[in-house]
């Protein structure tokens, strides 16, 4: 049975359309929605978790502090809720039971509303003169499409002006940046603004992939592994080694992470730790709703996803893998994109195994650490499947450097293994 407190009132729908400003577009959300549920519980539980949470560790945000809050749903609730929850609604009840701080729940807020901007964009790249090339190079050295650089602008300045961002780390920058907008909560944001650039011009799937990290208390540069220089050679600052330092962490040390997918429609996908959840954006209402409940993936799935046009640099492993996924009686299905986020989300679904593995000239493969290979690691591993690189999980990885490579098998977990077994 779903009670009214859960149902998104019109009020709150209103004011999340509308786009204003995002720190205070997504505190107004909150508070409305805490004003119009019709459990006294439930509004104190709103408030109080705001406050007790801020000053809870990692992880699960002071479940202890969870307040009154009406009881569990059931299955059929969460039923229920799909197609009627926005994200927003949704935020706040993870709120309710400790699982993100309100400060998280605004820099959610604000990778929501980016991503709704970035997603009116690719739809309407090829009227607008935004698809070829924008004439730069990012500094993997791959040229930039005109939207990678927009997308950039509008992912940067949402995190900055929701006030609770204190680092950001984009595939698109040098360097990470210390935000001075910051207000509180200084979280740390890696992220992918545009992820599968190269596939726009032919109108096929992209996405921006993020994930967030509490800020590193122990950010002290002595004795830590840290690169002093760009990849220009040019000598980092302090501040900017600091910066640095805040984002190079493991992936088991995400708070969040989670992709926005660009297709037949726009889907976000993400998990604060406890489940992956699904929201598909409703163009009518401007909003994310409810689509995908708790997803889990397959255990197993016959369905492989590796560019095979490199096979000739793959390990002798890999390749004795590549004819068992083509023997025997019932062959596995070849699916690629070339969009991670496509691939992946595919794989969330339907179960299988993408891969990304590294070669003779490039051993690490061609994906980033912090903002593809961890915190779809994350997103796996929250579904119950489980991310590699062939020896080792990919959620343990220190990186070193903020634009780190990494190989990749990703999906479902009995596939996964079957790879570590040839690859061991
Ligand atoms: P682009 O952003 O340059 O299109 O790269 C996309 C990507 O990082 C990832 O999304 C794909 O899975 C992978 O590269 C595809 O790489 P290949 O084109 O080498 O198969």
């Amino acid at each position: 049975m779903k009670t009214a407190a859960w149902r998104p009132s019109k009020m709150m729908t209103t004011t999340t359309t509308k786009g204003a400003a995002l720190a205070r577009g997504a505190t107004t959300a909150t508070t409305t929605l805490a004003r119009s549920t019709t459990s006294s519980s439930v509004s104190a539980g709103a408030k109080g978790s705001g406050v007790a949470c801020r000053a809870s560790g990692k992880g699960k945000f002071g479940a202890s502090a969870a307040v009154s809050v009406t009881p569990a749903s059931t299955a059929v609730e969460q039923e229920n809720e799909v197609g009627t929850m926005t994200f927003t609604t949704w935020l706040l009840k993870q709120e309710m039971k400790g699982n993100v701080t309100n400060e998280m729940a605004v820099v959610l807020n604000s990778i929501a509303l980016a991503c709704k901007q970035i997603s009116s964009l690719v739809t309407r790249a090829g009227l607008q003169g935004m698809t070829g090339l924008a004439g730069e190079q990012n500094v993997q050295g791959e040229d930039q499409k005109k939207l990678d650089v927009i997308s950039n602008d509008i992912f940067s300045d949402c995190l900055k002006n929701c006030g609770r961002t204190g680092t950001i780390a984009s595939e698109e920058e040098e360097v990470p940046i210390a935000v001075e907008q910051t207000f509180s909560g200084d979280y740390v944001v890696c992220f992918d603004p545009l992820d599968g650039s190269s596939n726009i011009d032919a109108g096929i799937s992209v996405g921006s992939i993020f994930g967030i990290f509490e800020p590193n208390e122990e950010c002290n540069l002595e004795g830590k592994n840290i690169v002093t220089e760009s990849t220009d050679g040019d000598d980092l600052d302090i501040s900017q080694q600091e910066s640095l330092l805040h984002c190079c962490r493991p992936g088991k040390d995400l708070l969040s992470a989670g992709y926005v997918m660009y297709s037949s429609s726009t889907v976000l996908v993400l998990s604060v730790g406890d489940g992956v959840y699904g929201f598909t954006l409703d163009t009518l209402i401007g909003d994310f709703v409810l689509s995908h409940n708790n997803i889990k993936i397959p255990e197993s799935g016959k369905i492989y996803s590796f560019n095979e046009g490199n096979m000739k640099g793959w390990s002798d492993g890999l390749k004795n893998y590549m004819d068992f996924v083509k023997d025997g009686e019932k062959p596995y299905s070849s699916r690629y994109i070339g969009s991670l986020v496509g691939d992946f989300h595919r794989t969330m679904l339907y179960g299988g195994v993408y891969g990304y593995p590294g070669d003779v000239r490039n051993k690490n493969g061609k994906l980033r650490l912090l903002y593809e290979c961890a915190p779809m690691s994350f997103l796996a591993e929250q579904a119950g499947g489980k991310g590699s690189t062939g020896t080792c999980r990919v959620l343990d990885i220190v990186p070193d450097q903020v634009h780190q490579r990494c190989p990749l098998f990703i999906g479902s977990t009995k596939e996964v293994e079957i790879i570590e077994k040839f690859l061991s």
